[in-house]
């Protein structure tokens, strides 16, 4: 194998708009057995004024479609007129002198849609045709200007058998259908708005329906249909519901309404995301859509609800405006991400719903941000765009999209959401144009606010208070300092600072909020505002240091630094808050995140000087970590297990609590301890951590365990808030007990598992069986019993799947061995995504001692499972390329090991995609 050529680069500064309109376009697909041939007729315009010397250029995907016929305003195009080229991986169809009026073109091309494994593009899933066009899919369908700034209006022709094909589907409304020659049927669908044509999408299948109805603000009513294999056709009522509690979600807090008469959802077992937010005809990976009290987990349930809310948020941010370029991806995904946080904060837990977004945050896009592959929220560079649906374009964009709306205040930033549809509405903008929106309609100076997304890299935030008794002031000193990223503008010393908003409270010896009604003085063009209660303050730090000092402070305050998480930043305090004063803040703190975070900090600091002890190239045994002898340990353990009982009483939120109790787990602390970081032995201090605090608190968890059973006999199931929570903490338990292990403990578990009657319950024990390292009886018993219930079931299966690869070897067996036993097994498909995530992420991910293992088994069976992918489904593959890009963390020997791993993968002939991953990691 050779290794693969450097491929070109796309570059944000090289932006041109395109030179033609595209009036309108009509689709004519016939699918047949064997091929899909499309005639694609487009009503061009010449753009006065545009550069033309390039003539139209248009991008397809030969050989996998074959070129049948071009034709300009009904004459065949001469050869001499148009030339196709190689792109990278793509093509080019190059027409030249075009006519200088309006002219129609007609291209028709043929392809395989069975044999598209890369599921981009028009492709088979269970016997149904579906497509996938985001981000440059609609290249494999035919010769098209592939770009988000090339709107046009869609009219879809369908033909296909009508036995096997009865339901037809593409965007917008249905204009005609009828019965066309040898048992086969069409059916023709318009979509009066404009749009690129990544948002296109065609369904043909056998496929059953639940429908509804939705009433909007207006009082029209919108029929809303879910369609899925007629197997799970059960499973769709929840994504139904959860349909309409977007819509009217979205009506009520953004005044959007929805603007089709239809709204279709149709779930597909092979997808290579999550979803799709196609107009009017939402194409979903199922284990989004499908769910039920025996199949789904609360996790499951809340993630479908929002990402049904995400795909349905997007049709005004997203599809009513779209983006300019791709580099603007974030305009759409940050905002709609945050749209959709927003969502379910405000029908579920706000607290508990930010707790988890942050700790995936700091877990995973920090992580990426500290990474070879750090880059802006608005990158400017990349190969392929693929690799840029990234944690950092999704989860930091929203961030940043909050942080608007912290500085502009709930109305300032409704003002300025109105005022960006409005100057906007079927456009392709960019992030810009929504900061001037934002901008414009509010008063606040927020212009520091867009090197966010322009400039990589975690900021650190130092903050250093001082209180003076004589003057009653508390000095709050901010300090921002930008790290060094790789990306093209990385410099840490090139970085300018960035406008963070702060929020700041002060808790008096009573433990309650002091009010902040002296002045609060602030340096240079730096501001603080208050709530209405005048209990928080946000400090708009616009510097790199400024100090922002609050007057009237009758006492020494203990500061309550950036309560919510009001920035993606990394916040330390000087002097370092005492474990007296975070034991303050989690009993005290108004703000239910930084109690939280009160929790995290103790544990972390112990956990911190544990994995220090450690670190190094010894096999660590569980046994051997002293955590009880950590000077913090016995209160922190009595206040965590005090926290226990009144959750067991029901005087706290019981999901705050679970969320409270989870101490950070490796991906943080290997972070946090970077570089040079023993992973293993990492695990193992978080696993001789968990079983402590269990050994000490055994009697109160399993109270915990014993009255949420009591309360839950008897009670129809129900995803409701409390029984979410009851669960939540029951599984919090199970897990501790858990890893507590030996066989009183196994066989408890594994009777909750024979007793379990939903899938919350079902997951707990499994989880609660794979807590400790002996390989029990009980466990492989419920573990054989699981798998032979849902076999056959494509998403649950995955469950399962993830589960065992995360465990694999423990118990003294060998990890690669096992590995290879689940992929040579019936459940594995490795054309299947969820099937190739579940089993490579949950190695790679969460087997680290089978991955991280120190003869570097672990790194080349990924390396080599990535391979074989990457042949299949590129996108695939460089998604699951992400744990190597971490390299740069671990100790010498694992990086070493991990670099040969990419050196390897580097001279093979990789796709454009993973090669962009393999190289930017092994560059460091
Ligand atoms: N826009 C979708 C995500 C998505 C992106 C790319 C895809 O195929 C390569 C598929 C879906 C969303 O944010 O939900
Ligand atoms: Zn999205």
């Amino acid at each position: 194998m050779t290794a693969t050529a450097e491929p070109k680069e796309i570059r944000l500064s090289d932006y041109a708009p395109f030179p033609y309109a595209y009036d309108e376009v009509t689709l004519d697909f016939a699918l047949d057995g064997e091929y899909a041939t499309v005639t694609a007729m487009s009503v061009i315009t010449p753009i006065e004024g545009r550069d033309r010397t390039r003539g139209l250029v248009l991008n397809g995907k030969m050989p996998f479609f074959e070129l049948l016929g071009a034709r300009v305003n009904g004459e065949t195009l001469p050869a001499d007129r148009y030339s196709i080229e190689a792109d990278g991986d793509d093509t080019l169809m190059i027409i030249k002198d075009t006519p200088d009026v309006r002219f129609e073109l007609e291209i028709t091309t043929k392809f395989k849609p069975q044999d598209n494994t890369e599921l981009s593009g028009l492709y088979k899933s269970s016997g149904t045709f579906c497509t996938q066009c985001e981000a440059e899919g609609f290249r494999s369908i035919t010769f098209y200007p592939d770009r988000p700034d090339v709107m046009s209006v869609f009219t879809t022709k369908i033909t296909a058998d009508k036995a096997k094909y009865p339901v037809l589907l593409s965007n917008g409304n249905l204009i005609d259908s009828g019965d066309a020659a040898n048992g086969a049927h069409f059916a023709t669908w318009k979509d009066p708005w404009r749009k690129p044509c990544y948002l296109f999408a065609l369904v043909a299948g056998d496929l059953a329906v639940v429908e509804d109805t939705f009433t909007t603000m207006s009082g029209r009513e919108v029929a809303l249909k879910i369609y899925a294999q007629a197997k799970n056709i059960d499973r769709c009522d929840f994504a139904m519901a959860s349909l309409k509690r977007a819509m009217k979600w979205d009506e009520d807090r953004f005044g959007l309404e929805y603007d089709l008469d239809l709204f279709n959802i149709v779930a597909v077992d092979d997808f290579n995301m999550g979803a799709m937010e196609n107009k009017s005809l939402n194409i979903f990976n199922s284990r989004l859509v499908l769910a039920s009290e025996e199949s789904a987990t609360d996790a499951t349930f809340e993630r479908i609800e929002g990402v049904i809310g995400h795909e349905y948020f997007h049709n005004y941010t997203g599809n009513r405006v779209t983006c300019r370029d791709w580099f603007q991806l974030s305009l759409k995904e940050g905002l709609t991400v945050f749209r959709d946080h927003e969502f379910t904060s405000d029908l579920h837990s706000r607290a508990v719903k930010r707790i988890a977004d942050v700790r995936y945050l700091r877990a995973a896009q920090f992580a990426e941000d500290a990474s070879p592959l750090a880059h802006p929220v608005r990158p400017e560079a990349y190969q392929k765009i693929d690799n840029f649906y990234t944690l950092t374009v999704y989860e930091k964009g929203s961030e940043l999209i909050r942080m608007y709306s912290t500085l502009l205040g709930k109305d300032g930033f409704r003002k300025g959401m109105d005022l960006y549809f409005q100057r906007h509405d079927g456009q392709a903008v960019t992030t810009e144009d929504f900061f001037q929106a934002m901008s414009d309609a509010n008063s606040t100076n927020i212009e520091k606010l867009k090197r966010w997304y322009s400039q990589a890299g975690t900021p650190a935030l130092n903050a250093e208070g001082t209180y003076d008794a004589v003057t009653k002031t508390y000095a709050l000193t901010l300090t921002q300092t930008l790290p060094q990223t790789n990306d093209v503008k990385g410099a840490a010393d090139k970085k300018l600072p960035q406008l963070i908003p702060v929020a700041v409270g002060l808790l008096g010896e009573d433990g309650k909020d002091m009010v902040l009604d002296g002045d609060i003085k602030c340096e240079g063009d730096a501001e603080a505002t208050l709530d209405e209660t005048k209990t928080t303050a946000v400090c708009r730090l616009t510097e790199f240091k400024q100090t922002f000092t609050f007057t009237n402070i009758t006492s020494k305050p203990v500061p309550s630094v950036l309560r919510g998480f009001s920035a993606p930043v990394k916040l330390t305090m000087t002097p370092e808050l005492t474990t007296d004063e975070l034991l303050f803040l989690l009993a005290n703190d108004s703000d239910e995140f930084n109690r939280w975070e009160a929790a995290q900090k103790i544990a972390t600091s112990i956990l911190i000087r544990l994995c220090k002890k450690h670190n190094d190239d010894k096999a660590l045994k569980i046994e051997d970590v002293d955590v009880t002898s950590d000077p913090s340990w016995a209160i922190y353990s009595a206040a965590c297990c005090l926290i226990v009982k009144d959750a067991t009483a029901n005087r706290l939120d019981r999901a705050w609590v679970e969320e409270a109790l989870n101490f950070p787990g490796p991906s943080q602390l290997i972070q946090d301890l970077a570089p040079g970081v023993n992973p293993v032995n990492t695990y193992r201090v978080c696993k001789a951590f968990a079983r402590a605090f269990a050994k000490e608190s055994r009697v109160e968890l399993e109270a915990a365990l014993a009255t949420c059973d009591a309360e839950a006999a008897g009670l129809a199931y129900d995803v409701d808030g409390p029984q979410v929570s009851r669960r939540a903490l029951r599984g919090y338990a199970i897990r501790m007990l858990g890893s507590i292990g030996g066989d009183d403990v196994s066989s408890s578990i594994a009777s909750a598992y024979s007793s379990a009657k939903n899938m919350t319950d079902t997951v707990s024990a499994l989880t609660g069986l794979c807590g400790h390292d002996d390989s029990s009886a009980a466990k492989k018993k419920a573990f054989d019993d699981f798998l032979n219930k849902w076999k056959d079931d494509n998403n649950v299966s995955c469950t399962w799947l993830r589960m065992v690869a995360s465990d694999a070897g423990k118990g003294g067996a060998n990890a690669i061995d096992e590995m290879k036993r689940l992929m040579a097994s019936d459940v594995y498909d490795a054309k299947n995504p969820n099937k190739f995530y579940s089993l490579i992420g949950g190695f790679a991910g969460g087997n680290i001692e089978g991955f991280h293992a120190a003869d570097g088994s672990g790194y080349e069976f990924v390396a080599d499972v990535l391979l074989q992918t990457d042949a299949i489904n590129p996108q695939a593959s460089s998604r699951m390329a992400s744990p190597f890009t971490k390299w740069r963390l671990y100790d010498e020997n694992r990086q070493n090991l991990m670099k040969a791993q990419l050196e390897r993968l580097l001279a093979q002939k990789l796709s454009p995609n993973l090669f962009e991953i393999i190289s930017k990691a092994i560059k460091g």
